[in-house]
């Protein structure tokens, strides 16, 4: 079973990605995810700690000469802000005699829960770990996830939708969505929304506010027949909205359309079913996705998507109300340096989930413990999809 692990703390030494369960002789393409991890960082929005932060990848262990050995592979990626913080987080030692304890929980925030779960005095010790650096961890298991997709012509992309209230318009493809968000400073694809979503975004940094957005994450040339129906753990939808719901600050989930699926008819919502046997992929094709191409928990081939809601940051540099947890005293929520609007970046960690839960489908499915073994697999699988193919002219 392919799964993945991270490690590491927002202002520690770095953060690190586990990855149990990929084929051996798997091409690591270093370059590629260098770009993922950029990509996360970028966005306007952000607070000054990317200006600090350039991650790069660092391979330590489970690749050699470019290529997997069917281990465990670990991928570490540096916290350059480390050198600001290394007597604070540093990993031996004990706390300095000035070191003050933080001790005022933001609301929103895992300050409060954190601190009485794991009976800490000091909310640092929740802050570092439930901090968003983690998904750096996350955009290395995507990356490599994506990585694994392309050989099966897989292609996972995404798009911020809104920010605040304001939302993009436009009726355009997936792939003019999606490649109009690449070159985006909010990963959007309607250029005159966006100029009023920068406006906004400046408005409530301002304020000493923060800001949400909803964005959408897409798959495009997936195999019909991923998942199952049979059991809550392996269906599909179920799998993609536990991996989306994981992505720190989303509150909500829709595979597809669904929420506005309550509020139409069967027969303005299913997506129909048509043949045509020079249809690529598969014969049996849709023209519409409402359903998010998830159907019985199963994939119905070519698109998947879904789309995910994102609250404003905790951490605003106008206090919510809060109480002091060792005086018991009200007092504002703490400010220390944050974002302000966190979906640009949050919609590319949504791609690499999007993409890690299908790598894990096609590892079910087409099993193997190199590529070679799964390419077979997998050939055999496009075969059995060829079979579906009746030409009329024999
Ligand atoms: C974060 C707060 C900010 C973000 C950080 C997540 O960090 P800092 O408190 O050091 O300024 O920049 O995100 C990252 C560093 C990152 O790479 O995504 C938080 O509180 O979650």
């Amino acid at each position: 079973m392919l799964e993945f692990h991270t490690a590491g703390e927002s202002h520690g030494p770095g953060i690190i990605t586990l990855i149990r369960g990929l084929p051996a002789n798997l091409e690591i393409d270093i370059p590629f995810i260098n770009q993922e991890l950029s990509r996360r960082q970028s966005g306007f929005g952000s607070g000054g700690r990317m200006k600090i932060e350039k991650d790069e990848v660092e391979i330590l262990g489970g690749v050699r000469w470019g290529k997997t050995l069917g281990g465990p592979v670990v991928l570490g990626v540096k916290n350059r802000d480390y050198e600001n913080w290394s007597t604070i987080m540093d990993p031996r030692g004990s706390a300095p005699s000035s070191y003050k304890e933080i001790t005022v929980p933001r609301p929103g925030h895992a300050d409060l829960g954190g601190m009485v779960k794991y009976r800490f005095s000091d909310l640092r010790n929740v802050i570092e770990r439930a901090s968003a650096r983690e998904t750096v961890g996350k955009c290395l298991a995507g990356a490599v996830a994506k990585i694994f997709l392309r050989h099966w012509g897989v292609k996972v992309g995404g798009f911020v939708e809104s920010i605040g209230e304001i939302s993009a318009q436009g009726e355009l493809s997936w792939e003019e969505k999606i490649s109009r968000a690449e070159s985006s400073l909010l990963h959007t694809y309607d250029s005159e929304r966006e100029k009023e979503m920068i406006e906004l975004i400046e408005e409530v940094r301002e304020e000493g506010d923060t800001l949400g957005g909803t964005f959408v994450v897409v798959a495009q040339g997936v195999v019909p027949g991923l998942g199952s129906y049979s059991e809550i753990q392996e269906r599909l939808d179920s799998r993609l909205a536990f991996f989306l719901m994981g992505i720190p600050g989303i509150k909500g989930v829709e595979v597809g359309e669904g929420f506005r699926s309550a509020t139409l008819r069967g027969s303005q919502f299913h997506d129909e079913i048509f043949y045509d046997p020079h249809h690529p992929l598969f014969p049996f094709y849709r023209q519409t996705f409402r359903s998010g191409g998830i159907e019985g928990g199963i994939s119905a081939g070519d698109i998947i998507w879904a789309r995910c809601a994102m609250k404003p940051i905790p951490t605003l540099r106008r206090g919510l109300v809060s109480v002091d947890v060792k005086e018991k005293k009200a007092v504002p929520a703490r400010f220390e340096r944050s974002d302000i609007c966190a979906v640009p970046r949050a919609m590319v960690v949504g791609e690499a989930m999007l993409a890690w839960v299908l790598a894990t489908a096609y590892r079910e499915k087409f099993g193997g413990d190199s590529m070679e073994e799964v390419e077979a697999h997998f050939q055999n699988y496009l075969s059995y999809l060829e079979s579906f193919r009746c030409f009329e002219d024999g």
